[in-house]
């Protein structure tokens, strides 16, 4: 499968001719080639969005609710072919990407109807004067994605930057290109105009680096790590560009002794190992009052020994396979490092060779006792599917533990004690506080962290603003 360039509502080569291989990380064997594309390459995608913006930018929101609307339906009809490729592309279970393309579908069918309802504001002095805001599309806009959930979070982005009336430089990530590519064939079929969707592939350090860099790309949208975001505001800053960043968690899962244990055990199980554990709002430092301590950790350990990890399309695998070799290379080394740090290793603990995937990238389900809360694996992202548990005798010492990274995107908290649990959500410096619950979102919401884990909120209205200019108009009366 050789994935190329969607520029204009063509499908192109890059224009220097080179590919990079692509992996199945399953079974660790090149199974395609993507477009190795370049700044030149960049360039003509912000010349097709360019020319195609002053059509798009003024077409009725009926109009653009109908044309997304189609979109959705065009990745719902195509809903098994997707998945089959994001799992051999990535290396999750086929299932959980079968989830996330009904989730892909959602974030176009929910931009659709945000384009209808978007409104402006007004402001009344008194008899003085009126004012009223006017907001407009920015222009050229650029969307970086990353490759934990690519189909996902790339159209996470797209959705309300189309919605809002942009015209969109697209960029997913060169491990999981596949989707994306894809996505280009349904944007066209649902008839949205050429030009108003560009993808270019290819690596961060060139394709992303050109799209940062474009001076008329006038606004990013990037999910990913913290040291690219870093690099990415360090370029976007002094260019004044509208930047928003949705970067890396290492976020806290606190179980108090009264939580229902049931539904807090199943939920940590998914919340620590759903996707491998490449999803920033995985759930990575566990602590648990110390009075459920032994039984959680008995718990927690008998079912994540139940989980079967291996053939991403067997239909009962509950973990696949890591989405690159650096990468597993760099979760491989967390897990030493850990050993060094002096934690004791409760299960997993390295790489699996499952049988007739031997050269896939896979790793166990791995649940580490004993480390200090300021060790560096209780501090820095993993990304993998590796958590530590800790245990701890009050309030005041767990949100301490909780707050002391240098990461705020998301926390979990599992109590029956309605006060405390709202004083904790005030008190944990994060993004978002789930109480009783995991990953239940609810597209209107704002999405995004603070501290190293980000600057803006993706979601709902928030997406529609970050898409567009604002204005106010004052009128005296
Ligand atoms: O991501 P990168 P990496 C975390 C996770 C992981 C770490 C590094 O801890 O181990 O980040 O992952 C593009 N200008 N997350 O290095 O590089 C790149 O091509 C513009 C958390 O693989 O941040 C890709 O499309 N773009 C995370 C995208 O950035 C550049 C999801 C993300 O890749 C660029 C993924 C540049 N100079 C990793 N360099 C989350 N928040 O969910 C790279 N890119």
């Amino acid at each position: 499968m050789n994935i190329l360039n969607y520029i204009n509502g063509e499908m192109k080569a890059a224009n220097n001719g080179s590919v990079l291989d692509n992996y199945n990380p399953a079974t660790g064997n090149v199974y395609g080639n993507i477009a190795n594309s370049d700044a030149s390459d960049v360039a003509d995608a912000y010349e097709a969005a360019a020319l195609a913006f002053p059509s798009w930018s003024i077409t009725p929101a009926e109009e653009r609710f109908k044309i997304l609307n189609a979109i959705a339906e065009g990745i719902d009809s195509l809903r098994d072919t997707l998945a089959l490729a994001e799992s051999n592309d990535q290396g999750k279970p086929l299932w959980l990407a079968k989830n996330e393309m009904i989730r892909a579908g959602q974030n176009f069918r929910f931009f659709a109807t945000a384009a209808m309802q978007f409104a402006s504001e007004s402001h009344a002095m008194e008899n003085k004067a009126i004012n009223y805001t006017l907001r407009t599309p920015i222009g050229v806009v650029g969307c970086i994605s990353p490759w934990n959930l690519p189909l996902y979070l790339f159209t996470w982005k797209i959705a309300p930057a189309l919605a809002a009336g942009n015209c969109v430089v697209a960029k997913p990530s060169e491990f999981t290109p596949v989707t994306a590519a894809m996505l280009g064939e349904i944007c066209s079929s649902a008839g949205l105009p050429n030009g108003v969707l560009n993808i270019v592939n290819g690596l961060g350090g060139s394709v992303g680096q050109a799209i940062v860099e474009h001076p008329k790309i006038k606004a990013i949208s990037f999910t990913g790590g913290t040291v690219t975001g870093k690099h990415i505001s360090s370029v976007a800053g002094p260019m004044f560009k509208k930047v928003s960043l949705e970067l890396g968690g290492k976020n806290p899962n606190i179980i108090f002794a009264d939580a229902d244990m049931d539904k807090a055990i199943k939920t940590t199980v998914n919340s620590s190992f759903m996707n491998q554990g490449e999803i920033c709002l995985c759930g990575s430092r566990v602590f648990v009052e110390r009075s459920a301590y032994e039984s959680v950790k008995s718990a927690l350990v008998a079912e994540v020994l139940k989980m079967k990890v291996g053939d991403p399309l067997h239909a009962e695998t509950r973990v696949g396979a890591i989405v690159s070799k650096p990468h597993y290379e760099k979760v491989l080394g967390y897990i030493e490092l850990a050993k060094e740090e002096g934690a004791t290793v409760l299960c997993g603990g390295g790489a699996l060779h499952p049988e007739g995937f031997e050269g896939g990238y896979y790793i166990a389900p791995t649940i580490l006792e004993g480390l200090p809360f300021d060790a560096r694996c209780n501090m820095e992202e993993i990304f993998g599917p590796v958590i530590t548990i800790t245990p701890f005798d009050s309030v005041e010492e767990v949100l301490a533990m909780a707050n002391a990274t240098e990461y705020g995107l998301a926390a979990t908290v599992w109590t029956q004690h309605l006060t405390r649990a709202h004083q904790l959500a005030a008190q944990l410096q994060m993004g978002i506080v789930w109480i009783n619950c995991w990953l239940l979102r609810d597209l209107r919401t704002p999405f995004g962290g603070v501290k190293s884990s980000g600057v803006g909120r993706e979601g709902g209205l928030e997406a529609m603003r970050f898409f567009t200019e604002v204005k106010n108009v004052c009128v005296a009366l």
